[in-house]
């Protein structure tokens, strides 16, 4: 079986977006690769972060991928900083990278364009030779990533090159795996601009624990067009298709069988479905979730992942040190 490790990092809450786009991908990959999931809380500090909102964050994040079907009996569920190992290794690929090859990252460059030099952590300056390290650990073969982490990707794939070039080879060199296209949710208030938890205004996302009520306001009032027809038309019907998209990758009707459902009817009609849609699948997460939290089964779930990773990694680190010459016996 192909392996595969991804990181997620929840510096804010999860939306409907980050399930429709990422999260039910995760489920669907613990069923035909071996897949190691972990909550990458060393990058969450990379920046900032209130100690009491970012612990509530990591909670809620694991709670939520437990709620939304990733199984700990077919993947291994971890937090970055139980495995030691991530932060070592980490350090020894940063030792392998250039300065000229950080300071080409785009995360950083965007990250650090408008901000005093002051506000910049070299842990961001950094962030992407720990990333390698979380990845190489593993020997993965696959990384599902959004196309923004696609060129961390890029160099973890370098520096394993690198590094098998220089010692002996060592690690497996891993292929992002940039998901397909349309899973990008638009905003419910702007569908030109992507759904996203650090808009300013909270109208166009719904996250996954809001109250199911405002979420059913939310699509309501989603701002759509004056065609008043349902029709799949990104260019011209922007606000309606992403409805259809919500609707179609929660039912698993396709899009034109929906659109001809809706012949002859209003957007009203339309938008009374999607809401419902939405509601029962936050619903049967929100149920899930408290379950999950509220029987205290999570931190046993970490502390096997955690053992699971740990097995693999530490033999990988122990023979990198040994390539490299640090472990002397
Ligand atoms: P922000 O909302 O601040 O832009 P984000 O949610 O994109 O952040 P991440 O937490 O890194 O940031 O995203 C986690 C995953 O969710 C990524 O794989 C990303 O591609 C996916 N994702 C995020 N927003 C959407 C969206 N609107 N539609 C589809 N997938 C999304
Ligand atoms: N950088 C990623 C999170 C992340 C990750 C990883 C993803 C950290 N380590 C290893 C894949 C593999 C992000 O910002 N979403």
């Amino acid at each position: 079986m192909k392996r595969m490790v991804s990181g997620i990092k929840p510096t804010g809450e999860l939306t409907l977006g980050n399930y429709i786009g990422a999260l039910r991908n995760f489920v669907k990959y613990q069923d035909d690769y071996e897949l190691y999931v972990f909550i990458a809380n060393l990058h969450c500090v990379t920046v900032y972060q209130e100690p009491k909102e970012l612990r509530k964050n990591l909670k809620d994040a694991i709670g939520l991928y437990l709620a939304c079907g990733l199984d700990p009996q077919k993947c291994t569920i971890f937090l970055q900083s139980d495995v030691y190992e991530h932060a070592q290794l980490g350090w020894l690929m940063t030792c392998m990278s250039y300065m000229g090859e950080l300071n080409r990252m785009t995360q950083f460059k965007e990250k650090t364009q408008n901000a005093k030099d002051e506000n910049i952590t070299a842990g961001l300056f950094v962030y992407p030779p720990l990333m390698a390290a979380d990845i190489l650990l593993y020997d993965a073969d696959y990384v599902p990533v959004g196309e923004d982490q696609k060129q961390h990707v890029e160099l973890t794939r370098d520096l394993a090159q690198r590094f098998n070039n220089r010692y002996s080879e060592t690690f497996v060199v891993p292929e992002p795996l940039v998901a397909k296209v349309g899973a990008r949710i638009m905003s419910l208030s702007d569908p030109s601009k992507k759904m996203s938890k650090s808009e300013e205004s909270n109208k166009g996302c719904i996250y996954l624990l809001e109250d199911i009520n405002s979420a059913k306001k939310k699509i309501m009032g989603a701002v759509t067009d004056m065609c008043a027809h349902v029709n799949y038309d990104k260019i011209n019907q922007p606000g309606v298709s992403n409805l259809l998209e919500i609707m179609s990758s929660l039912s698993g009707e396709p899009i034109d069988s929906i659109v001809t459902r809706y012949e002859g009817k209003g957007y009203g009609e339309f938008k009374k479905e999607v809401a419902e849609v939405v509601a029962k699948e936050l619903t049967m997460i929100q149920n899930r979730y408290n379950e999950i939290m509220s029987s205290g089964q999570i931190e046993q779930i970490l502390k096997e992942g955690a053992e699971r990773a740990h097995r693999i990694a530490f033999r990988k680190l122990k023979k990198v040190q040994k390539k490299m010459g640090i472990d002397i016996f």
